[in-house]
């Protein structure tokens, strides 16, 4: 056993220069390579932060956390009489039913999903959530669902923190089995930002249900019911939750946007009805539905159909809490919250909040008060690892009235903007409510949302009037997002196209009037599958292929940077996105019973080729790497 130990912590086994032989007369030893190999992989992931930085931060010294005396409560999840086993014992009707006979409103956790991509551009880590979330699912019992993935954190997580998504939805699955999980799914984009061919979203809503998912909230960026029902009709086929999905814009209570009125959203509440939505989702994404606008469009919800309605809100204008006392007084059914920590603002409103502001009152939800501060003790420990991806928005924004710009996108915009070189964003937003009424006040959500800010951005650059794009069009080469949208490749959106903008900006193409998910030719998933194993992956699975599909070049990458640096989501947080500083000693887990103990010791100066050399002492080996200095 010695004799392997130190074999695995050798330096020169773990180069790679011993192994050929070695492994030749001793191939069961394969694993014990991988587990050497993945302590060079992670030094040199640490190595790389440390001098380089994290991509996209700038480069600063190592922040120190205080620590956070953060103690998990002992927990064990409670497994019987909980929704996820309603529903897999007696289907998605007996899960409404039961939601229906519930007086008090139920809640909705969102701080594994829309907060964090509302907050800190979608960068919480799997790491952060394992830790609590055996403990969310033992003290918050009675929460109607966690919403933890889709929207953006599918990219993102492949893209920025090297982490499979997949992966992620299965370690939630199995440390909350009594939560019902629900991921946020884009009608016909899928966790993309394009229309997929309806082969494609089917497979993905079949793979994502067999991994954990229970509830599918189902929206359209423009609201267009056609693209809705495929993926409605795929998630009943599942046996799953099929929440259908009113994306809320304009305002009701006036008539400033007549097109969005009061019945235009009964009617779509009953066609997402017809369709066979187990229930509705009311997605108010940039914090426009007031106080008794709630009130009115959730009692006319509640009149008009027969399933439970649930409502999401961000709190960017800063009224999220009356909007939901209203609607909860209106007879609503689930409502949306993050813990406080990583909740207001552009994110959902606070669960503790929301939990206060109804004391006294019938409809208060059912909450261990006590057990939900404690667990968000553990986001406030955890929220300042993240500060450096926050989008500086720290009051209610009552502008976002009348620009509507949804809560994710905001900060979004504000980096595209810097990295155009324009400094005035007041001009970028005032455009966005321009643009908007040329494109015929649309709903503006991802991806509807980024075609009208790809159209701000554009106008202000090139500083253009509205009047000189109608009257210079012929002659104006629009962003590639506008053309693909008024080629109808998103869709119709309620009012059609206006006409004239249309013609100027395909310059003679055709545009659709049919769903293009039914018009493009079916994936070929063995296709996929045999280039993937060419590409050098050893029996791809069907979550492999849609990831492939879905982001061909961020999975390529993915897959690369996981040959290079390993398995870095065992690091915690601060290394992971800093890096180590000198002396630091960090302890990762590889695996049960295999933990690194990784200390740096210096750092060198820079060769004449940039390359500084840095000495480690792991698990009481010295070693040390090269790594290329960047700056
Ligand atoms: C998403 O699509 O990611 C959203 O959160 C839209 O609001
Ligand atoms: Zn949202």
């Amino acid at each position: 056993l010695r004799f392997l130990e130190n074999v695995l912590q050798s330096p020169v086994f773990d180069s790679g220069a011993a192994m050929t032989t070695f492994l030749d007369t001793t191939p069961e030893l394969f694993n014990i390579k991988q587990q050497a190999s993945a302590s060079t992989q992670l030094l040199q992931y640490i190595g790389d932060i440390t001098v380089n930085g994290f991509p996209g931060l700038d480069h600063h010294d190592q922040k120190y956390y205080a620590d956070d005396h953060y103690r998990p409560l002992a927990t064990q999840a409670k497994k019987a009489d909980s929704l996820p086993q309603l529903l897999q014992q007696q289907g998605a009707q007996a899960v409404t039913d039961w939601v229906k006979q519930q007086d008090r409103v139920l809640l909705t956790d969102t701080t594994f999903r829309d907060a964090h991509q509302s907050l800190f551009a979608t960068r919480m880590r799997t790491h952060d959530m394992l830790k609590i979330a055996p403990e969310m699912a033992a003290g918050l019992p009675h929460l109607f669902s966690s919403e933890m993935w889709g929207g953006a954190t599918f990219d993102v997580a492949y893209r920025f923190l090297n982490e499979d998504p997949w992966q992620r939805l299965k370690q939630l699955r199995q440390a909350m089995p009594n939560t019902l999980l629900q991921m946020l799914f884009r009608g016909s984009n899928a966790v993309g930002y394009q229309n997929y061919p309806d082969n494609v979203i089917k497979q993905f809503i079949i793979s994502a249900a067999d991994a954990g998912i229970d509830v599918f909230r189902i929206f359209d960026s423009l609201n267009w019911v056609p693209q809705l029902t495929h993926s409605i009709d795929a998630v009943k086929q599942t046996g799953k939750i099929a929440e259908g999905t009113l994306c809320y814009t304009g305002d009701i209570l006036t008539d400033s946007h007549p097109q969005y009125s009061l019945q235009y959203y009964v009617d779509l509440a009953k066609s997402l009805v017809d369709a066979g939505a187990d229930m509705l989702a009311i997605k108010d994404m940039a914090g426009l539905l007031k106080p008794e606008a709630a009130y009115r469009l959730v009692a006319s919800l509640k009149d008009a159909v027969d399933v439970p309605v649930h409502l999401h809100t961000h709190d960017t204008t800063g009224n999220g809490i009356s909007t939901y006392l209203r609607a909860i007084d209106a007879g609503v059914d689930i409502v949306d919250v993050a813990q406080s920590s990583f909740s207001g603002t552009t994110s959902q409103p606070s669960m503790e909040s929301l939990y206060y502001a109804l004391s006294d009152h019938a409809r208060q939800p059912e909450l261990d008060i006590e057990a939900a501060e404690h667990i968000d003790q553990y986001f406030q420990a955890i929220r300042p690892y993240y500060a450096d991806f926050g989008n500086q928005i720290t009051s209610p924004l009552t502008e976002i009235y009348r620009i509507q710009m949804p809560g994710g996108q905001y900060s979004n915009l504000q980096q595209q903007a810097k990295g155009l070189g324009i400094t005035d964003f007041n001009a970028v937003k005032k455009m966005y409510a321009t643009v908007n009424e040329m494109f015929g006040d649309i709903v503006k959500v991802t991806p509807s949302s980024k075609v009208v800010g790809d159209m701000a951005l554009f106008m202000v650059q090139n500083a253009l009037t509205p009047e000189q794009v109608m009257a210079q069009g012929e002659t104006i080469d629009f962003p590639e997002s506008v053309v693909a949208f008024f080629k109808g490749d998103l869709g119709q959106p309620a009012a059609g196209f206006p006409k004239a903008l249309q013609q100027l900006v395909l310059k003679g193409q055709t545009p659709l009037i049919d769903r293009p998910g039914a018009l493009a030719p079916a994936v070929d998933f063995e296709a996929i599958k045999q280039q993937l194993i060419e590409s050098g992956l050893d029996n791809p699975t069907m979550e492999d292929v849609l990831s492939a599909i879905l982001y061909p070049d961020v999975y390529r990458t993915y897959r690369q940077q996981q040959d290079q640096f390993g398995p870095v989501t065992v690091l915690d947080s601060p290394t992971y996105f800093q890096g180590m500083r000198l002396g630091e000693t960090v302890q990762v887990q590889l695996k049960a019973g295999q933990s690194l103990i990784m200390r740096l010791d210096t750092i060198g100066e820079p060769d004449a080729q940039g390359k500084r050399t840095l000495y480690f002492t792991v698990n009481g080996q010295k070693r040390e790497l090269q790594v290329t200095d960047a700056h």
